[in-house]
């Protein structure tokens, strides 16, 4: 009898511990299956006019997701997700004769409420998908577009303004309110903060919802910014006519501008910060003098021997790194950054169109498919510019309604920039600057030494601009990460003083850090002051 009970009693402990094995696993599992259930049963198609669904999914933690619809153009098949999330995407029309794709990703874990949306790039229309993994890793709902068409080149720009205005503003701004409609819908709770990412094209269409939008965002970040969009289209047409197609007479070779022509940068310009380290820190006191690449002729005994440029070649050199301007000297772009050749000659100095500008002009200035890039002048950058479709050009001097409302704008621009010249940036800031003296209240500039465009390069450069390698192996806070800056500006009133950058060894996270350098803020110019130079305390901002 005794035993009997003492079997009864194990058998009662036995069942009540594996009741208690099944309650835990089952309460984990009906919080996911519950989350899992919202996502599947929301219908986002219902509370979108007109808009169609293409996606609905649970997304776990740690799938790689597969994208087989997106345009091969747009290089990412496929992404990495790193939070459990609910992925929505929709078409969504814009107007009669053009739509917006969108993606709406909505991670489990959203307990700060943060909503951002993430910007696009060149004349393209492809949605960052690395952007979106990247600010859900971290907890924000996050939205971003094909920006009103598909893949990387303009061809649908061709007679259809309609498709130009999506490019222009209307795509952004569709998304972004229907980002915010649906991510309140889905939990029920309005986002407390919108942000904006973007770099490069991404950067001007920040800048432009500042403008145009300024209720949109609370804090947007307009790295390597696009502006006065329609000039920078002339400024990069211009190179091709200057080297002539590949191959042709005088043509500089690829190893020629990897080689000689960014050493000899190098040795006259790495070295005016105090530290030959590859990295020119102060690119506005650089200038490029081509002359001394000069072949000596065989009769005389001084100058430089192969390798070496002859003087047809040495005077493209001087137009490529001249300010860009009007035969009457009137500016059109600023000068280009020295130190970029390592990337600039894969497109800029490759000896063939560069294709973002060849394609606005076909498309949308010119609307001449077969225009030949070859035959580009300033007549054409001037008609860009009167043309200005749905105002482009994005150059605003003033953001009255953002600045009133308390919006924080942050940009940043890599010195060594191989597609945008970071003098432009510096240029924009300034001129809003002599309009507003108290600029840094609300809009700060950062410039990162050594970075090229809006990613990589010899600097410390990584600042958690995006995602994949620019966010590697560095932690979510604000020195360090100018989301988490931009977050803290906007949140807690702490405005960002300065940035601080990493290099990994052989921009590789497994190898670890190389260096970091804490990068100014503009107008601040950054200057060594002494001790191992790749520590950042060897550095000041002055
Ligand atoms: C929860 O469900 C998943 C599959 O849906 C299963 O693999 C897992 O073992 C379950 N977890 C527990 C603790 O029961
Ligand atoms: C654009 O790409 C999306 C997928 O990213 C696809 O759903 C859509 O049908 C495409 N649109 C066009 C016009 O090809
Ligand atoms: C996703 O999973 C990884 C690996 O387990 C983990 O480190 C990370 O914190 C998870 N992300 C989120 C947002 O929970
Ligand atoms: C919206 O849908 C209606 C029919 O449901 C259609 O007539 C209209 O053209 C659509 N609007 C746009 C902008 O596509
Ligand atoms: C220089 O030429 C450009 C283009 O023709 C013109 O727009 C500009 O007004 C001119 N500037 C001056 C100072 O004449
Ligand atoms: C620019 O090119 C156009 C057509 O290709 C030509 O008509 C015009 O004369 C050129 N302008 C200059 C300043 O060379
Ligand atoms: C550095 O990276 C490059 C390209 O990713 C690779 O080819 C090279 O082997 C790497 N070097 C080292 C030392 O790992
Ligand atoms: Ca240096």
């Amino acid at each position: 009898m005794p035993l009997f009970i003492h079997f009864g009693l194990a058998l009662v402990a036995l069942a009540s511990l594996s009741l208690q094995v099944a309650a835990h696993g089952a309460n984990a599992n009906a919080s996911a299956n519950a989350f899992q259930q919202h996502c599947l049963s929301f219908a986002p198609e219902k509370l979108i006019w007109n808009s169609t669904r293409t996606h609905l999914e649970y997304v776990a933690n740690g799938t790689t997701l597969e994208f087989p619809d997106n345009v091969a153009s747009c290089a990412r098949p496929q992404q990495l997700v790193s939070a459990d999330l609910c992925r929505i995407a929709l078409s969504i029309p814009t107007s009669q004769r053009s739509s917006i794709a969108l993606e709406l990703w909505l991670p489990e874990q959203w307990s700060q409420a943060r909503y951002v949306s993430t910007g696009n790039g060149g004349i393209d229309g492809c949605v960052k998908y690395e952007d979106l993994a990247y600010t859900t890793s971290n907890g924000f709902a996050a939205m971003g577009t094909n920006n009103g068409h598909n893949g990387t080149t303009g061809v649908t720009f061709l007679n259809n303004p309609d498709i130009v205005e999506d490019f222009a503003y209307r795509a952004l701004h569709t998304g972004t309110a229907t980002g915010k409609l649906l991510t309140e819908k889905f939990y029920n709770k309005t986002p407390a903060y919108s942000y904006y990412l973007g770099c490069s094209l991404g950067g001007r269409m920040g800048i432009k919802a500042a403008e145009l939008y300024p209720d949109d965002f609370d804090g947007i970040i307009a790295g390597c910014p696009a502006v006065d969009f329609n000039y920078l289209q002339g400024e990069r047409a211009m190179f091709y006519p200057i080297t002539g197609a590949a191959g042709s007479p005088n043509f500089i070779e690829p190893d020629l501008w990897t080689g000689l022509i960014h050493n000899e940068v190098l040795k006259q310009c790495d070295a005016l910060d105090g530290v030959k380290d590859g990295i020119i820190e102060v690119p506005d006191r650089c200038y490029f003098q081509p002359e001394t690449l000069l072949c000596r002729p065989w009769w005389w005994p001084f100058g430089k021997s192969s390798p070496c440029l002859n003087f047809q070649q040495v005077l493209q050199l001087r137009q490529i790194y001249a300010p860009y301007t009007y035969p009457n000297r009137t500016l059109i772009f600023p000068r280009m950054n020295p130190g970029n050749e390592i990337f600039a000659v894969q497109k800029f100095f490759a000896g063939a169109p560069f294709s973002y500008s060849e394609d606005w002009f076909r498309y949308v200035v010119l609307s001449q498919p077969t225009w030949n890039a070859a035959t580009y002048n300033e007549t054409l950058v001037a008609l860009a510019q009167e043309l200005n479709p749905f105002d482009i050009q994005t150059y605003p001097q003033t953001l009255p309604a953002f600045k009133e409302k308390g919006g924080k704008l942050l940009s940043y621009h890599g010195g060594q920039d191989n597609q945008i010249t970071s003098f432009n940036t510096e240029r924009f800031w300034d001129r809003m600057a002599e309009a507003d003296p108290q600029l840094q209240d609300w809009y700060r500039f950062f410039r990162i030494s050594g970075m090229f465009h809006c990613n990589s390069g010899p600097g410390a450069w990584i600042v958690g601009q995006g995602g994949g390698a620019a966010a590697a192996g560095i932690p979510f806070e604000p020195q360090q990460n100018v989301l988490a800056a931009m977050v803290a500006w906007v949140e807690k009133g702490q405005a960002p003083g300065s940035l601080t950058g990493t290099k990994l060894v052989n921009d590789t996270l497994s190898m670890g850090i190389d260096f970091q350098r804490t990068h100014c803020l503009y107008p601040s110019t950054q200057t060594y002051i002494g001790g191992d130079y790749k520590l950042p305390s060897s550095w000041r901002c002055q």
